[in-house]
């Protein structure tokens, strides 16, 4: 029998194609001033894992959705988004980092103007790709409300502001998860909401699959936070609001491991679904959680 990991890597080798020409061949067409595709392209294209469009398409695939280029556009549409908020967390103002996905920052290689133009036009372009798109309209303004509730000054946006002004004071644990929630799973919860109202699943399916985005969310933060650990890696600055500086490593691989269990069960609990591996094999993204 195949391994979750199995099932995770053929559905990537799948997908990921399929995305990365769509994302290529569709951004240079988005804009007739050639500076800003290039600066759009540079960071569109510098080989992110796509794991939001894929969560999206793990629900369509889930409940046997056939995939074709307008859902291929639809659901890339949050890349588009995921990417914008890379570039302007990178940007001098905001996280003043230089390297991202192992090349220079946007606002390095174009400027700071151009690199702040290009997060824009990412921004604005993701809901005109669902806008544009074949969808049944009322499907669509679903998913524009969605997206514009996870992305704008309730979800991520907002999570970004706790952020960076709560960067000199300790947060409760409690805190951190709502930081975190906005920042980063907000996101992760339009994807897999997206694909959930695609795919018209019924209410009792909707509330484990929100139960199981928001699980994926927490689990994606703390293995972010255990990897950084200051013991075994790069994070210098132990006064950092992180998951491992509030329970200890410890504890916090053992929340890892909680919370995938509770997206496990979520999953298990869907109804309606023709298949669940899928879904569960984004957990062995966060391997340590597999102990
Ligand atoms: C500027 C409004 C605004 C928001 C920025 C997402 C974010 C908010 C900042 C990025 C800081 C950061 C590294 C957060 C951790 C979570 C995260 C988004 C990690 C990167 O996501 P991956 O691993 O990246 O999916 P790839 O490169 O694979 O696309």
């Amino acid at each position: 029998m195949e391994t979750e990991k199995q099932v995770l890597g053929e559905f990537e080798a799948k997908y990921i194609p399929l995305i990365d020409k769509f994302l290529s061949e569709n951004i240079v067409k988005s804009s007739t001033n050639k500076l800003l595709i290039d600066s759009m392209s540079y960071s569109l294209m510098a080989g992110g894992k796509r794991l939001r469009p894929l969560l999206s398409l793990a629900v369509l695939d889930s409940y046997g959705v056939a995939i074709n280029q307008e859902l291929i556009k639809v659901i890339s549409a949050v890349e588009l988004i995921h990417t914008y908020s890379l570039i302007h967390d990178d940007l001098p103002a905001m996280d003043n980092s230089d390297y991202r996905r192992g090349k220079l920052a946007n606002h390095v290689k174009f400027g700071d103007d151009i690199a702040t133009l290009a997060g824009d036009g990412l921004l604005t372009l993701a809901f005109e790709w669902i806008a544009d798109s074949s969808l049944n309209s009322a499907v669509k303004v679903d998913l524009i409300n969605q997206l514009a509730r996870s992305a704008g000054p309730c979800g991520m946006v907002a999570g970004q502001v706790i952020d960076v002004s709560s960067e000199d004071s300790s947060l409760t644990l409690e805190q951190l998860q709502t930081l975190d929630q906005k920042k980063t799973g907000e996101l992760f919860y339009y994807c897999v909401v997206a694909g959930a109202m695609i795919a018209k699943v019924s209410d009792h399916d909707l509330e484990q699959l929100k139960k199981f985005a928001w699980s994926f969310g927490v689990a994606f933060q703390i293995y972010d936070d255990i990897l950084d650990n200051p013991a075994t890696g790069s994070d210098e600055d132990v006064e950092k609001n992180t998951y491992v500086n509030l329970l200890g490593i410890e504890n916090a691989k053992d929340k890892l491991a909680e919370i995938i269990k509770q997206g496990e069960n979520a999953v298990d609990n869907l109804e309606d679904a023709k298949v669940t591996v899928i879904l569960k094999s984004f957990f062995t993204y966060f391997e340590i959680g597999k102990r």
